[in-house]
């Protein structure tokens, strides 16, 4: 203790830089001190106020960095409806407006919101129903809520993890509760609060289970990962036995429950909640307003797709056709048959992406020689054959492959074509700026999602039996036989 207790001395007489670095281990050894009630004995003296500074101010940063303000918000909700507008416009009565609609409406009401509602978090048993009744007892502030959520972590129940984050990210300020390093879940859910803009802090509870040093260095080592983001508590210390020595030579021992040690915690609340109400109510308005604006597009999305795949079938079938009727080699079938222009343009009318006849050869050729780059014709086609040949079908047809083909690329086209669109921000108009990266991934992705085995043969059946209706008999019968 005494060593450490020297730094505070050496810090004046150092660099700037190199003071505010010891100042996070200086931090640690003041926690210390406290915890031995040394501190009011101790001459930190002037040093005091810069200790006072280092106070988990991140929190607050965090806050201050999100540019936020009522009139973003506002537009944010108005972005929101225009999508649950349009989703109104384009299926009257889909069953998902009216509660979309109700939410909206509530969302504009909890711009003015008064309470704050915080979120305490964490794996099983890490003390957070322990500390929700210590903050209780002291009342951080009124108009705060303060609510336990189911434990994070636990091994049964795959999603129920992101069940518990829906939940947390309805309320304005985290509360994430740790017993020691943080292991690798831990961490990542951390980093996806921060992703998704909650203001959160570290609570580094149970810590009365540590030697002073041991828990000063998990502290140190949470700042780091956590950029100073954290507080030290013990919100149910162990308890202590404590001996007495009388006069008399007797001894008397008892335990004794030391009181919770959370003043890190409700001072630093105290700051938020006095200097960030208003904002943090915005900004959990705005996160709110952009998981309701997904949601829109997601029905959204599921609408326009269920207009969609007719059409794509629709070309698949004639460009399956066309490329029966009049075979070419396997690497042309793109230029000749697959990708239709007219689809491009019908699917971009879906997704209210217009295109003119012009910019749909555009795209229709530019996503032709995409997959032909990316090696996906051939592949389809080598596969599609091999399907055909080990099929009960024993001849193939002339053009067969060509044809199945054709359908196929069709198919990974449009479907491409959708997975793109739907990625667009709705009412933009214009489908003119083609992101050809994007296009890549999109063409690559639906191509692996449908490769499997599995859906190549339940493709290469139907189409068979569109193409050669007869052939699909003979192969019928022949099953029979073999099962007769
Ligand atoms: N030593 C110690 N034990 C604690 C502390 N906080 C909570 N506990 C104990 O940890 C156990 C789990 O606490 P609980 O609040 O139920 O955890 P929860 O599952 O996160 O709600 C209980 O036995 C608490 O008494 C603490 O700061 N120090
Ligand atoms: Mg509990």
């Amino acid at each position: 203790m005494v060593v450490k207790l020297q730094r505070p001395i050496l810090v004046g007489g150092l660099g700037l830089s190199f003071s505010l670095w010891m100042l996070d281990s200086w931090h640690d050894s003041i926690v210390q001190v406290g915890e031995f009630g040394l501190l009011s004995a101790l001459a930190v003296g002037g040093g005091l106020w810069l200790f006072q500074q280092n106070r988990p101010k991140d929190s607050l940063k965090q806050l201050n960095d999100m540019l936020v303000d009522r009139a973003t918000v506002e537009s944010a909700i108005a972005k929101t409806e225009t999508v649950i507008n349009q989703l109104a416009q384009e299926s009257e009565n889909h069953p998902a407006l009216q509660t979309l609609r109700e939410q909206i409406a509530q969302l504009l009401l909890e711009l003015d919101r008064q309470e704050i509602k915080v979120a305490v978090t964490g794996g099983k048993s890490v003390g957070k129903s322990t500390l929700i009744q210590a903050l209780k007892q002291i009342e951080i502030q009124n108009l705060v809520s303060l609510e336990e959520t189911t434990p994070l972590f636990r091994e049964t129940g795959g999603n129920s993890d992101a069940a518990v984050l829906a939940e947390v990210a309805k309320s304005d300020f985290v509360l994430f509760l740790t017993n020691g390093d943080l292991t690798d879940s831990e961490f990542q859910t951390l980093q996806q609060l921060k992703a998704a803009n909650q203001p959160t802090i570290l609570v580094f509870n149970k810590q009365d289970q540590y030697l002073a040093d041991e828990s000063a260095s998990i502290l140190l080592s949470l700042k780091q990962r956590m950029q100073g983001n954290v507080v030290a508590t013990a919100a149910s210390p162990i308890a202590i036995k404590v001996r007495k020595h009388e006069a008399d030579g007797a001894v008397q021992e008892w335990m004794e429950q030391p009181t919770a040690d959370i003043q890190q915690l409700t001072q630093h609340l105290g700051e938020v909640f006095a200097q960030q109400r208003q904002r943090l109510v915005w900004v959990t308005t705005m996160r709110k307003a952009g998981l309701l604006k997904a949601e829109a597009k997601n029905w959204l999305n599921g609408t326009r797709r269920d207009r969609a795949i007719p059409i794509i079938e629709q070309y698949q079938w004639i460009a399956a056709a066309a490329a029966f009727a009049n075979p070419v080699p396997a690497l042309d079938i793109l230029a000749t048959a697959a990708i239709n222009a007219q689809m491009v343009m019908d699917l971009g009318n879906i997704y209210q992406q217009k295109f003119s006849l012009e910019q749909a050869q555009t795209v229709a050729g530019t996503m032709g020689s995409l997959m032909l780059k990316l090696g996906l014709v051939e592949l389809s086609t080598k596969a599609i054959s091999t399907v055909l040949k080990s099929n009960a079908v024993t001849f193939v047809a002339g053009g067969v492959v060509q044809g199945v083909s054709a359908a196929y690329l069709t198919r990974v086209a449009g479907l491409s074509l959708v997975e793109y669109f739907q990625q667009q921000e709705i009412a933009i108009d214009s489908g003119t700026g083609l992101n050809l990266e994007n296009l890549r991934q999109t063409l690559q992705k639906v191509f692996q999602q449908n490769q499997q085995i599995g859906f190549l043969q339940g493709f290469v059946k139907q189409g068979v039996k569109r193409l050669l209706p007869e052939v699909q008999q003979v192969e019928v019968v022949g099953i029979q036989k073999a099962v007769g």
